[in-house]
């Protein structure tokens, strides 16, 4: 997975492409019809450049919606669909004018000039789309980074304020170290784990920078980023401390839970953690990570919960 974006092609600028094409046509000047196969050379390199651009980026027709939600989020789908069809109108203004040059060459005396005059033009329609691929180009390096969830597995999104215990319980449960992957206006980069249950897979995804705070406290566009996991085959489990070690009141990390749990409209496990040092009587279940008293009857619920959601999908 997380292949979604990685076979984007590089998109060159227009300079670039501009010195491509005319350096290659210059090879074209032996034979006879000397400024016509430049003419030809130059005008192919370009637009047959510009149409595989376009070609290779996806469509974003068929992706999984928790990409899709991202992409949007990082470049602006529609966006960039605007640049891309300012390409794809480029090409075809570069393969008419080669076709009309070649006409106009056919009775010319100076045919040098013409293919100077076409070379012109080119070069200016060019220039007009040169932002349109710093953009296209731009949006290739942020879409590079996106993920490594799989859409398609049963999902724990592991939520809590710093300090909870949310990466103690996925190495309790997942065994080796997560994973780490990049997620769209994080620093700290999701952590991804995995088990499994009989035949079926599970992931694990730890969320730190993105369900550890108040949402007030976000933007628009990292709004819509965090939203996107909602798209996972997904439960959410919150983590609580009652014991307060993590420096967050037991009343700011139920507030926490409400902020985050309409966003996500997924389901919701809340557990107490830490109840080795800290007794506990409130929502949810219980336990430590620590002395891992409680973990697996929490991850049997979770499994539980996942396999109800599933079942209701199916219906
Ligand atoms: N006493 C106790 N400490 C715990 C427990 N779980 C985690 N901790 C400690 O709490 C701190 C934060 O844990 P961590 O898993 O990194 O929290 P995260 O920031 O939510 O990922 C670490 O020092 C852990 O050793 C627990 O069940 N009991
Ligand atoms: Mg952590």
């Amino acid at each position: 997975m997380a292949v979604m974006f990685e076979r984007l092609p590089t998109v060159p600028t227009s300079q670039e492409l501009v010195d491509r094409a005319f350096r290659r046509s210059t090879r074209a000047a032996s034979s006879r019809k000397k400024d016509e196969a430049m003419l030809m050379t130059a005008g192919n390199i370009l637009s047959d450049n510009l149409t595989n651009l376009v070609r290779k980026y996806p469509s974003f027709v068929n992706i999984p919606p928790f990409y899709y939600d991202l992409a949007d989020a990082v470049v602006g789908v529609d966006e960039m669909r605007i640049h891309l069809s300012r390409v794809s109108w480029a090409a075809a203004q570069i393969r008419t004018i080669t076709k009309e040059h070649l006409a106009e060459m056919k009775g010319a005396k100076d045919k040098p000039s013409v293919r100077r005059a076409s070379f012109g033009r080119m070069a200016s329609v060019m220039k007009s789309i040169e932002k349109d691929l710093l953009f296209l180009n731009d949006a290739r390096q942020k879409l590079r980074f996106m993920p490594t969830v799989d859409p398609d597995l049963p999902t724990i999104i592991v939520a809590g304020y710093p300090n909870v215990g949310k990466s103690s319980f996925m190495t309790a449960v997942t065994g080796a170290r997560p994973e780490i992957a990049s997620y769209p206006f994080t620093t700290k980069g999701v952590g991804v784990g995995h088990f499994t249950r009989g035949h079926q897979r599970y992931q694990v995804v730890d969320t730190p920078g993105l369900l550890d705070r108040p949402l007030c406290e976000r933007n628009e566009i990292e709004l819509q980023a965090i939203a996107a996991l909602r798209h996972l085959r997904g439960v959410v489990l919150y983590i609580l401390d009652p014991s307060e070690h993590c420096g967050f009141s037991l009343e700011e990390q139920l507030r926490l839970l409400e902020d985050i749990q309409p966003w996500l409209r997924l389901p919701v496990l809340v557990v107490a953690n830490k109840v080795d040092i800290a007794p506990y009587d409130g929502i949810g279940m219980t336990m430590s990570t620590l002395s891992g008293t409680g973990v697996a009857e929490v991850l049997d619920r979770m499994v539980e919960i996942l396999e109800e959601e599933e079942g209701r999908t199916k219906e």
